[in-house]
């Protein structure tokens, strides 16, 4: 099994499942620009991270890959058996990938939006008053809860390095205590210190 990711960038997500599972990988880190030329085009044709490979396996998409992950592994109890519990897995990857993921995509994608900066700064800004919304609702999700859904799954590592994300950018997360109290959880975990250090990173 091989990852392609850039440091801090959401396939870190992959990488935490991966440590969790304890099974052999590589990794192959990609500079921002090697993502657009055609070598990595022939695997992912968007030209972004994470592109994981398994064998004549070649997928993208986070939340496809953090999926097979768990189904490969069901030992490691990511995804939960029962199928109410798998829906709300679901319901949670889906809410961090496609509602949480794409508010910060507006704050670090913002220049492609428009040349001027102002208009740059307001799309950035959106972006982040919903990413500010959409972490008010985790944080009561997480009220009295370990893990988003509960139970450990595929989808905290996303959650978590997203939540690294509002972090880097100085998103005052202050008033949502259950949001931190997952983070500071996440920094303490082994499996996230061990691939925060293989990107050079630090908790
Ligand atoms: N929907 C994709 C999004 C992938 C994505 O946005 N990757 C970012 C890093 S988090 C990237 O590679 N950006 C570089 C670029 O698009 O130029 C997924 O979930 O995997």
């Amino acid at each position: 099994m091989k990852l392609y990711y850039m440091p801090g960038a959401c396939p870190l997500a992959t990488h935490i499942v991966l440590e969790w599972i304890g099974e052999p990988y590589e990794t192959q880190a990609v500079e921002r620009k090697a993502l657009k030329e055609p070598e990595f085009l022939a695997l992912n044709p968007v030209g972004s991270v994470p592109v994981f490979v398994d064998g004549d396996l070649v997928l993208t998409q986070s939340s496809a890959i953090l999926e097979y992950l768990a189904e490969k592994y069901p030992q490691a109890g990511l995804m939960p058996e029962d199928i109410h519990a798998r829906a709300e897995t679901r319901r949670w990857m889906g809410f961090v990938h496609s509602d949480l993921h794409k508010s910060f995509g507006l704050a670090f994608g913002k220049a492609a939006f428009s040349s001027e900066s102002a208009v740059q700064d307001a799309i950035a800004a959106g972006g982040i008053a919903k990413a500010r919304q959409l972490f008010a609702i985790i944080d009561k999700q997480l009220n009295g809860k370990d893990w988003i859904t509960g139970t450990r799954s595929i989808v905290d590592p996303y959650l978590y390095t997203i939540i690294r994300w509002a972090d880097a950018l100085k998103v005052d997360l202050s008033d949502l205590p259950n949001v931190v109290a997952f983070r500071d959880r996440m920094n303490s975990d082994a499996a996230v210190k061990a691939a925060l250090q293989a990107e050079g990173l630090q908790a």
